[in-house]
């Protein structure tokens, strides 16, 4: 049976007071897709165990375009098989999605990865083995959600996007939000004389990004990877992008140092912050889902991190500029960080 929460609407009545008074909450609520010009942009600093954005004057900088209308359904989230397995989900079809659509028949798999199941330092117990404090930061573990409170039902939280037809936690390590980075790495495409190219259709210049091809699905994707208990995001992004396209962990401390140093002048430029929260990922399931913070780091001249050599590492099996074109699929819900991207920077998409 569904035990729903019902917390005191008084954070609600707060947030809509400190909203219509212009205090800096609405930038930082769920799923708002951010933009500044880039005159007025200030470094990105976000840190996940706070809370709160602790760069106060970049969040007064800030235009959002964030829409009233309801996302759409997930999808990725009900693909079949679960990744890295034969199980088949139960089917969900659009319109049951909505965990306030009664539907007495779900009946969802119950699938947790062995992998999981053996308890690596990046994944919790199981329920009943320990007491997560949900909607909180945990010891460490950020258990709040960019999408708000969510509910907690028969001790295990409720993905807040609705049912995927799987419980447990499938592939994924925590209960509840598991959190991401993705660090956006962009320049502009240039032809052998240097000079910008332009797409032919959109007669827009194109952008590139640097793009890795992740080992498990062999889809391209963003260089992203889970924030540790207690790092800040703007530190994950550097680590992520470090690890997996440039293969920072497998090169000599000596090289490891220098590409730390070219790579921390694109990462404390100024950072487009392009979405913040729930990520349609195939791995998600009733009771565990991935979110993510992405940013874009753009390197205008093309000769900072362009210079860089990439080498795949870590969970990336190539990695590669790709050009950005809504034709391009990609992993997740990794298009519409990039269709963000290209619309903020006037580029072809
Ligand atoms: C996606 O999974 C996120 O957007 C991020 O790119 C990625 C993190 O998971 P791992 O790459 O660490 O598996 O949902």
């Amino acid at each position: 049976m569904r035990q729903v929460s019902l917390r005191q609407s008084w954070i609600g009545r707060i947030r809509l007071a400190l909203t219509i008074v212009g205090l800096p909450y609405a930038v930082c609520k769920p799923e708002t897709r951010l933009q500044l010009s880039s005159s007025s942009a200030r470094s990105f600093i976000y840190s996940r165990a706070a809370t709160e954005c602790v760069d106060t004057p970049y969040i007064n900088t800030l235009r959002t375009m964030s829409s009233s209308v309801a996302p759409p359904p997930h999808l990725k989230s009900r693909c079949q098989p679960y990744p890295g397995s034969q199980i088949k989900r139960f089917p969900v079809p659009d319109d049951k999605v909505d965990w306030g659509q009664v539907w007495a028949q779900y009946s969802p798999v119950h699938h947790t990865d062995a992998v999981v199941a053996k308890r690596p330092t990046w994944a919790d117990p199981d329920i009943g083995e320990f007491s997560p404090r949900f909607n909180s930061v945990d010891g460490g573990v950020d258990r709040t959600s960019f999408q708000g409170e969510y509910e907690v039902v028969q001790a295990a939280p409720l993905n807040p996007r609705g049912r995927t037809g799987l419980a447990g936690r499938g592939l994924l390590g925590r209960w509840g939000p598991n959190h991401a980075a993705d660090p956006i790495v962009t320049r502009w495409k240039v032809d052998a004389q240097g000079q910008q190219v332009t797409h032919p259709g959109s007669e827009r210049p194109v952008l590139q990004f640097i793009s890795i091809k992740r080992k498990d699905c062999g889809e391209w994707a963003i260089p992203g990877g889970m924030v540790d208990p207690g790092e800040v995001v703007s530190l994950t992004l550097q680590r992520e992008f470090s690890e997996e396209a440039l293969n920072s962990l497998s090169v000599p401390a000596a090289k490891r140092a220098t590409i730390h140093q070219c790579i921390t002048k694109l990462f404390t430029s100024p950072g487009f912050q392009v979405y913040r929260g729930y990520v349609d990922d195939p791995r998600n399931t009733d009771n565990a889902w991935m979110e993510t913070v992405a940013v874009n780091f753009h390197d205008e001249t093309g000769n900072s991190v362009s210079g860089l050599p990439l080498q795949a590492g870590d969970d990336a099996g190539e990695v590669t500029w790709v050009d950005v074109d809504s034709s391009f699929p990609l992993y997740a819900s990794h298009s519409h960080f990039l269709e963000t991207v290209a619309k903020e920077r006037h580029a072809h998409w």
